[in-house]
């Protein structure tokens, strides 16, 4: 969107089918190998984003699978040391970076210029850039395994056991690299976000108009932008340490520290654990009302501490830390922060309680993915808070209590909201409904097998069983436990396949689903389902938070009414509407860019100088080099006609 048009001022229409026409020969992706390569539609780019991440959710899910088939008795030797240290390790790292940021990423990038009442991201080369890499990422992390060379450290991967002297081969090179080449991702994918949310509004929908997700993306990718650079920075670093004979994390006789490492990976990955939640919550905060019948209660409330959340998010990255010896004053500070922070997320429940409580809920497969989560998030949360606390997190680190404690966060928040915006928003992504039915025995099984798997965890935590271990001797009185673990975490996976059996079936057969097949408010429900190329036939305009249910919430008789049917005209090409960031008033005609190798050229490239890295070939480096300049260059060349390759202006 570089090139804009000071000049015009947009007609305002209705949507006509000429006009449907004409847009859809501007918009559509040229069919075939070419289209699909080069399409930069957010629709389809989020679909990918969505169906990749589930690709990984599946591989981490068998990973874990196996090794709980180890622990599911004393001394069973299924798996070696090495093999359990990096099925572990894979298991974490691809949970946490391949699937829960993606997947919402996915659902973010799919639904916000919907929500918006936009033609598209504001930068749609830029995030077909961001899935590319992260492709490409998720590529490089696997081939490591694929080799017999996965990283084997956790996912957090702490010092010194990350050093060359204690871990002699490339695994945890691959792992530095292909973290710091998914993060150029993540990073770009959230520059995105937000100069979306600044610009690329339906004219009238002012900031405390947008809908929770659209806060929970928001600030989300605020968050990453921060984060990010930490823990590249201390990838890079550690990469160098391996492999150039740098001393930063050397701890022995080297000057380095080793506490260096755990603060830069925790100051990102605290704040990571919430942006891979919040925009789940923000899903419930939009698709749990619909399922009311009535508006969130608190809306402004939510927002707050949703943003609230994030802020206070960079200050607890400590409580990761406790065990190390650090002063009792910083154990204090990050303590008290750590408790502080469940305040918003209190907020938070109450609100969907009271949406709950005074509502008329209707018991669909998306209400109960919804509103379990809010039981599941509180679970969670307690047994956050109670690590939070410096001496119940001494007693507790490093055992099973914490591994009951991410699990009931991540697949709480994080899985359990995912499923139900698959059956929330599955119509508009294809047209067509999930089995209902099918939905219920899906959601019992996850919801039975959940918990039946993971609350034990939470005994076997406190009866002493650390986490990260291969096996463990009888006689500790863990293995009935493990037993149930186990037990339950296959019926869990096996909830999990369900879902993507309905998803599989009902993609041909489901019922035809229509435009608005749950009666929601939000502007995506406004258009086709699925929608086409171009999102809307004229931009709308929106007077409110639920532009499709204006008639029937009571409003005062002289209120402006969104109009999600009539607005804008912009048909000279690839055109979108720039509003200011506050207001959405309308300021700017913008140009989009079409469909365009450039990603992924630029992606192949930039992967290239991984490979180059992670060989120490120079060679490739250098070359790969140049080709992402000149990729660089290609893509920002000045178009003249850019977006209008289809149909020229015609006036
Ligand atoms: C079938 C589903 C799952 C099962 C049975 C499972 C099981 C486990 C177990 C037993 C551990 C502890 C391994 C050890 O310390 O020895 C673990 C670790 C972990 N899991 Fe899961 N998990 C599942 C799904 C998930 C999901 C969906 C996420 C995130 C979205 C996740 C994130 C993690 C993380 C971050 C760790 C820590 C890894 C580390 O210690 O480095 N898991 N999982
Ligand atoms: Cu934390």
């Amino acid at each position: 969107m570089t090139i804009s048009d000071y000049t015009r001022a947009p007609s305002v229409g209705t949507e006509q089918p000429e006009l449907a026409a004409r847009l859809q020969k501007i918009w559509e992706t040229a069919p075939g190998i070419g289209g699909w390569l080069s399409t930069v539609d957010h629709k389809e780019i989020g679909l990918r984003y969505i169906v990749t991440a589930f690709a990984f959710l599946i591989l981490g899910g068998v990973e874990a699978l196996v090794f709980r088939l180890q622990l599911s008795w004393s001394d069973r030797h299924l798996l070696n040391p090495e093999q359990y240290d990096q099925l572990f390790t894979m298991h974490g790292m691809t949970m946490i970076f391949l699937y829960a940021g993606p997947v919402l990423s996915g659902f973010s990038n799919y639904l916000w210029p919907l929500l918006l009442g936009a033609r598209d991201m504001a930068l749609p080369r830029l995030n077909a850039l961001s899935y590319w890499i992260y492709l490409f990422a998720g590529i490089f992390l696997y081939a490591a395994f694929a080799i017999g060379f996965g990283p084997n450290d956790g996912w957090f991967n702490y010092v010194p056991l990350a050093a060359r002297a204690y871990n002699g081969g490339p695994n945890i090179d691959f792992y530095a690299l292909g973290m710091i080449l998914l993060g150029i991702s993540t990073t770009v994918g959230a520059v995105n976000f937000v100069v979306t949310f600044m610009r690329m509004r339906a004219p009238g929908m002012s900031i405390n108009r947008v809908p929770i997700l659209i806060w929970g993306t928001l600030t989300a990718s605020m968050a990453n932008i921060f984060a990010i650079p930490a823990v590249s920075l201390a990838f890079f670093l550690l990469w160098m340490d391996r492999n150039v004979g740098t001393h930063f994390f050397d701890t022995a006789g080297g000057g380095g520290s080793a506490m260096l490492w755990q603060h830069l990976f925790w100051m990102f990955g605290h704040p990571w654990v919430y942006a891979i939640v919040l925009p789940a919550m923000g899903m419930v905060s939009d698709g749990l009302p619909v399922f009311c019948r009535r508006p969130l209660v608190g809306y402004s409330a939510v927002a707050l501490a949703t943003v609230a959340t994030m802020v206070l998010g960079f200050g607890v990255w400590v409580h990761h830390m406790f065990a190390t010896g650090l002063p009792n004053i910083s154990l204090s500070f990050f303590s008290a922060a750590s408790i502080i922070i469940a305040v918003p997320s209190a907020v938070g429940v109450f609100a969907w309680l009271a949406t709950i409580w005074t509502g008329r809920p209707v018991f669909t497969t998306p209400f109960l993915f919804f509103a379990s989560f809010i039981l599941l998030f509180t679970i969670g949360g307690v047994s956050g808070f109670m690590t939070g606390s410096v001496p119940v997190d001494w007693q507790l680190t490093d055992t099973y209590f914490v591994v009951a404690h991410i699990h009931y966060v991540l697949i709480g928040i994080n899985v359990f909201p995912v499923a139900g915006a698959i059956y929330f928003w599955f119509p508009k992504f294809t047209g067509r409904m999930l089995d209902e039915r099918l939905g219920r025995w899906n959601f019992w099984t996850m919801f039975v097998g959940f918990n039946l798997g993971f609350f034990p965890m939470h005994i076997s935590g406190l009866l002493g069983m650390p986490r990260r271990v291969y096996t463990y001797a009888e006689g500790m009185g863990w293995d009935w436990l493990n037993l149930i673990t186990t037990l339950g975490s296959f019926v869990f996976a096996a909830g999990v396949l369900m879902l993507i059996w309905n998803v599989l079936k009902s993609v041909r057969s489901g019922a035809i689903a229509g435009d608005n097949p749950w009666d929601a408010p939000t502007l995506e429900w406004a258009t086709s389902s699925p929608p086409p190329p171009y999102n809307f036939v004229v931009i709308p305009t929106v007077q409110s938070r639920h532009p499709l249910w204006e008639d029937r919430l009571a409003s005062r008789p002289d209120e402006a009414r969104s109009h999600p049917h009539a607005g804008l005209v912009l048909e000279h090409g690839r055109e979108a509407i720039g509003t200011d960031p506050l207001d959405a008033q309308p300021d700017i005609i913008l140009k989009m860019p079409g469909d365009s190798y450039a990603p992924l050229v630029f992606a192949i490239a930039v992967t290239a100088i991984f490979i180059g890295l992670l060989l120490l070939a120079w060679w490739l480096v250098a070359l790969a080099a140049v080709v992402t300049a000149a990729t660089t260059v290609g893509w920002l060349w000045p178009e003249r006609n850019l977006g209008e390759t289809r149909e020229p202006a015609r006036d």
